[in-house]
């Protein structure tokens, strides 16, 4: 894997980025034995910051700081520290107050994490609220979460309250889909700058690694894409001889890829929070600056504050929803039923409700084969096009008696290829083992309903970082899903599946009604 500040556009997705080797020159960082708390390295600004130089440090005890500093760092000693732990300190004869922050690599050294209180970043804008207010304006933000009935509204109330707490000039939510995608779905930003709302990027844009990351070290500032790091020194550890695992750190430097794609794009500075539903990356409170920006970290505490319960009201959204649907579910094939044994014909009644059939399954067609005959509802492909469709999707290998899910259809067969507009998706359950009688869903292409950024007929790739920007992740993004369905997910795949074995039931009552009227 490349090392850090030495990936490019072929291998970034594997920098290694938690072993960046310095901080953002707002802050200092010490390592610290964990036994003695000795200095073991320092970052190439505590002369700046701290009034004395990096030899005047290194290897000695962190009492030559003066202040309190070691006082209460020994206050910790029993705390757990493998996520930072927030104090305030005085350093130096002159006692001045620092904001720190002090977390335990595991296995590894101590970090002290320290920057300036209040009034020593002349040089930048810095957000800083009295208590009463954060106070007001984070229990007026829980409520109005609280109270959201679905994820459009909580991401709207999401953007508004953090823009208005922190003051960045864009705050936007990005929702990642089942590849990765994201997608920007609300934004709160200053009125002289261009939208954002409803744009697309490729998973390629965040690497993995970082995706990782973020779960683990959830709020991340930058405070100037433009400013010069300062490197650890010395570089690697004594005694292992390894670099520091900067996962956790506060102050770490961010990856010259990335910061290279916020300068192309104008921005400054950001902060970016991460949403996280049942362990994964759910999404990202992404906020942008035209100009430097620091925030204290009383401030970033709430930021983080407000991801944590905008998470948690995620996925009370989105399981409540998960049971709508199975509701919805049972309803129809509780309609089903009564339909069968009033009217003796439940094709004609899972058909009448359209909704009913699509919704459960954000699906934009279906279409019924059973005994020869093809009834559709939604947008579907033609007649001659569903029968080869069938055709083809006979013959491919599921197990079981598993529902067939494709999300690119034209692809997967070219033969199919003019299907790409109303049904690149495909889910198919099979109503029966002896005749060719299947149920079926369609998605339109993803492309079909989206917002464009710049002309989507002149795609642009770049392969040089200098090029990145979000135009650029856009047609980038629309490349790969070009002749592509949002995918079905394992939910809607075991949705179909349970509304084909009510059917296959239905059905089966229904023949043995037929032959007993036969006799
Ligand atoms: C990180 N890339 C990121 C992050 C975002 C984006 C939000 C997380 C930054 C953080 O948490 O602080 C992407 N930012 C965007 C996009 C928009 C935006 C799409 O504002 C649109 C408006 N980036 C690339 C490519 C590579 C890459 C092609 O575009 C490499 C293949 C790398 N992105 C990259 C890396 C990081 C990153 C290495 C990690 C940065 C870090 O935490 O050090």
């Amino acid at each position: 894997a490349p090392a850090f500040g030495q990936a490019d556009l072929t291998n970034c997705e594997r920098e290694l980025i938690h072993l960046a080797g310095a901080v953002q020159p707002h802050g200092a960082l010490l390592s610290l034995d964990a036994a003695d708390l000795h200095v073991l390295q320092v970052s190439g600004n505590v002369a700046t910051l701290l009034g004395m130089a990096p030899g005047a440090l290194l290897q000695q005890p962190l009492g030559v700081l003066g202040g309190d500093v070691e006082a209460c760092i020994t206050r910790l000693r029993d705390a757990d520290l493998r996520e930072p732990v927030a104090l305030q300190c005085r350093i130096g004869p002159d006692l001045q107050p620092f904001d720190a922050a002090l977390h335990q690599v595991p296995g590894g050294p101590l970090v002290l994490e320290l920057e300036p209180s209040a009034g020593a970043h002349a040089a930048v804008e810095l957000q800083d609220l009295a208590p009463d207010v954060m106070a007001a304006t984070l229990s007026a933000a829980l409520q109005r979460f609280g109270a959201a009935p679905s994820v459009g509204v909580l991401a709207d109330a999401v953007v508004e309250v953090v823009r208005n707490l922190t003051g960045y000039d864009r705050v936007v939510v990005y929702k990642f889909d089942p590849d990765g995608h994201g997608k920007v779905i609300a934004e709160a930003r200053h009125p002289r700058l261009e939208s954002l709302l409803g744009h697309h990027y490729p998973a390629s844009d965040i690497p993995q690694r970082a995706r990782a990351l973020y779960l683990l070290n959830r709020v991340r500032m930058l405070v100037d894409v433009d400013a010069v790091q300062a490197p650890l020194m010395p570089a690697l550890l004594p005694g292992p001889g390894a670099p520091l695992d900067m996962s956790m750190c506060q102050l770490r430097s961010m990856s010259p890829i990335h910061l290279q794609y916020l300068r192309n794009m104008g921005v400054t500075a950001t902060l970016t929070a991460s949403l996280v539903r049942e362990g994964q990356l759910w999404g990202l409170i992404a906020c942008h600056h035209y100009s430097p920006r620091y925030l204290r970290c009383t401030v970033r505490a709430a930021a983080d504050l407000l991801a944590e319960v905008a998470s948690t009201r995620i996925s009370a959204i989105e399981n409540y929803a998960h049971a709508q649907v199975a509701l919805m579910v049972r309803r129809l094939e509780q309609r089903l039923v009564e339909a069968t044994s009033t009217e003796g014909e439940w094709r004609y009644a899972l058909f009448r409700n359209p909704r009913t059939l699509l919704q459960p399954l954000e699906a934009t067609g279906a279409a019924l084969f059973c005994e020869g005959e093809v009834l559709t509802t939604g947008e579907a492909p033609s007649t001659p096009e569903l029968r080869a469709l069938m055709a083809w999707v006979q013959e491919q290998p599921v197990a079981g008696d598993a529902p067939f899910a494709c999300s690119s259809v034209g692809q997967a067969n070219p033969a199919l290829a003019s299907l790409t507009p109303t049904a690149s998706g495909v889910l198919a359950v099979r109503l029966s083992s002896r005749s060719p009688d299947w149920l079926m869903w369609f998605r339109k292409e993803q492309l079909q309903s989206v917002t464009w950024a710049g002309d989507p007929a002149k795609p642009m790739v770049a392969s040089n970082p200098l090029e990145l920007s979000p135009r650029r992740s856009f047609a980038a993004w629309s490349e790969l899903v070009r002749g592509t369905a949002v995918p079905w997910s394992t939910t809607e795949v075991a949705l179909a599946r349970g509304i084909g074995v009510a059917l296959v039931d239905i059905i089966v009552q229904v023949q043995a009604v037929r032959l007993l009227i036969a006799e």
